[in-house]
C-alpha cells in the first residue's frame, strides 16, 4: 500500500460533491486552513484542519501553501500535426479565422499535417503537451478528434489518445470530432460528409469504443445547427453524449440546440444570446467558457455573469488547439475568467475543478477534495486563492500529485 499525508497546508480550497454546482452554489467553495490531506493507493482517505490523526505513510510539507483539486481541462484539441505560426501575419493583419479556413487555412492546414502523420508521432508529440499541462497544475483533460475528417483518419486520432490515457498519468477524456470542418474531398457535397458521418464514422467510433462524446464546430460556413442536430442525434443513438462549440464567432442557434437536445456542455459561447442562456439553464448544459481563445482571436468574452446569474453552471477549459488558441496553461485562464468574464476566484476554482469534471463525466473521480475521489492535487505557490488569480504570467504549481503520486515538483 502506498500512501501520502499532506501536512501543513496553509489554506486547502474546492469545491464539493460530485456534480456541476450553479448559480451561488458556484462560488460556495469549502476552504480549510491549517489543513491536511491524507490519501492511500491514489485515493483520498481523509482530510481536516489542526494537528493530523495520522503519522504514518509518506509525508510532504506544504510549508503554508495553498492546495487545490487538480486542474480539470475540459476542452482540448490535443491531438494534431505540424502547428499554424506561418497564420500570425495574417492575424495580425486582421484577417478573420473563418476566412483563413475558407481559404484552405486553418482547420484544414493542420488537417493535411495530421493526416501525414502517424499514430505513434501523433500520441508522441500530444504526451510531450500533456507533460506540459501536468507541469501546470492540469491532471485531467479531455481530447478531440477533428484533424482527419474520414474514418480511418479520425480513428487513428481517437487511437492516438487512448493510448496516452494508457500510458501517460493524465486521465484523458475522448471525444469524436469529425463535425469538425467539411473535408476538401466533400467541398461541393456537404449531404455526402453527413452521410460519411451519420452512417460510418460515428458507429464505427463508438463500437470500437475510442470516444465518450460527440462535438461539432455550429458556426457559420462550417455545421449549421439542424446539421449538427442531425449529428448529435446520430451520436446519441449510439451512446456518445452530446457536446457542441456554439456561438463562437456567429450566433446561429447553437446553444439553443444545446439545452434543446440536452448537451452536456456548450463551448466557447462567446456571442451567446439570452435565448441560449435560457435554453442552457432549461436543459441543465454546462457552459464550458475558453477565454484564452477571445483573447488570442482579439474578439468579445463570453457573457459568463449572466450565465451564473441564469443558473447556468460555468466550467473553463484551454481550448488547446494549434490555430485559435495554441495555450495549454490554466492558470492564464484563470486570471482572464476574473478580469474579463468578472467571476471571482472562487467561482474561477469551481470553473476549472468539479464543473470542468462534470462537463467531461468525471465529476464522480475528480474535480474536488473529497474522501474516495481521486488523490489530484497541487500544491501552489501561492499562500490563497486571491493570490494564486491574481499573479499573471508565472507558473505557480509548485507541486503537482496524480493519484497520490508526485509528478511534478
Ligand atoms: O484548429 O482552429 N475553433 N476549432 C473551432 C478550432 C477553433 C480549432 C482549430
Ligand atoms: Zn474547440
Amino acid at each position: 500500500m502506498s500512501s501520502l499525508l499532506i501536512r501543513n497546508i496553509g489554506m486547502l480550497a474546492t469545491p464539493e460533491g460530485a456534480q456541476a454546482r450553479r448559480g451561488a452554489q458556484q462560488r460556495a467553495v469549502r476552504v480549510l486552513e491549517n489543513a491536511w490531506i491524507y490519501t492511500e493507493n491514489g485515493e483520498i482517505i481523509s482530510y481536516g484542519s489542526g494537528t493530523p490523526p495520522i503519522t504514518m505513510g509518506d509525508k510532504l510539507d506544504a510549508d503554508g501553501r495553498l492546495v487545490t483539486p487538480g486542474l480539470v481541462d475540459a476542452h482540448t484539441h490535443l491531438i494534431f500535426g505540424g502547428w499554424r505560426q506561418n497564420e500570425l501575419a495574417m492575424k495580425i493583419r486582421n484577417v478573420p479565422y473563418l476566412e483563413i479556413l475558407a481559404a484552405g487555412g486553418g482547420i484544414l492546414s493542420t488537417v493535411k499535417a495530421t493526416r501525414a502523420a502517424t499514430e505513434e508521432e501523433l500520441a508522441a508529440k500530444a504526451s510531450a503537451a500533456l507533460d506540459e499541462m501536468l507541469s501546470f497544475g492540469t491532471t485531467t483533460c479531455e481530447a478531440k478528434s477533428g484533424y482527419g475528417l474520414n474514418k480511418s483518419e479520425e480513428i487513428k486520432q481517437l487511437r492516438a489518445i487512448k493510448r496516452l490515457n494508457r500510458e501517460h498519468p493524465m486521465d484523458v477524456v475522448s471525444t469524436f470530432m469529425g463535425a469538425h470542418a467539411l473535408p476538401p474531398e466533400y467541398k461541393d457535397d456537404r449531404e455526402g460528409y453527413l452521410r460519411l458521418l451519420c452512417e460510418e464514422m460515428i458507429p464505427a467510433a463508438a463500437k470500437a469504443n475510442l470516444a465518450r462524446f460527440c462535438d461539432v464546430f455550429c458556426e457559420t460556413g462550417v455545421f449549421t445547427a439542424e446539421e449538427s442536430r442531425r449529428i448529435l442525434e446520430t451520436g446519441k443513438e449510439y451512446g456518445l453524449i452530446p457536446k457542441i462549440h456554439a456561438d463562437e464567432i456567429d450566433a446561429i442557434g447553437g446553444s439553443v440546440l444545446a439545452g434543446e437536445i440536452g448537451a452536456v456542455s456548450a463551448e466557447h459561447l462567446i456571442v451567446c444570446p439570452d435565448e441560449g442562456i435560457s435554453a442552457m439553464a432549461a436543459g441543465g448544459t454546462i457552459a464550458c467558457l475558453l477565454p484564452a481563445t477571445s483573447f488570442y482571436l482579439n474578439s468579445t468574452y463570453a457573457p459568463a455573469r449572466k450565465m451564473i446569474e441564469a443558473g447556468v453552471p460555468v466550467a473553463l477549459a484551454s481550448d488547446f488547439n494549434p490555430g485559435s488558441c495554441p495555450c495549454l496553461n490554466l492558470q492564464l485562464v484563470m486570471n482572464l475568467a476574473c478580469l474579463k468574464y468578472r467571476m471571482t476566484p472562487e467561482e474561477v476554482l469551481t470553473g476549472v475543478t468539479l464543473n470542468a469534471a462534470a462537463a467531461i463525466g468525471m465529476a464522480d473521480r475528480v474535480g474536488s477534495i473529497d474522501r474516495a475521489k481521486q488523490a489530484d492535487l497541487v500544491i501552489w505557490d501561492a499562500p490563497d486563492l486571491n493570490y494564486l488569480c491574481y499573479r499573471l504570467g508565472s507558473n505557480l504549481a509548485r507541486t503537482v500529485i496524480k493519484k497520490g503520486v508526485v509528478q511534478h515538483g
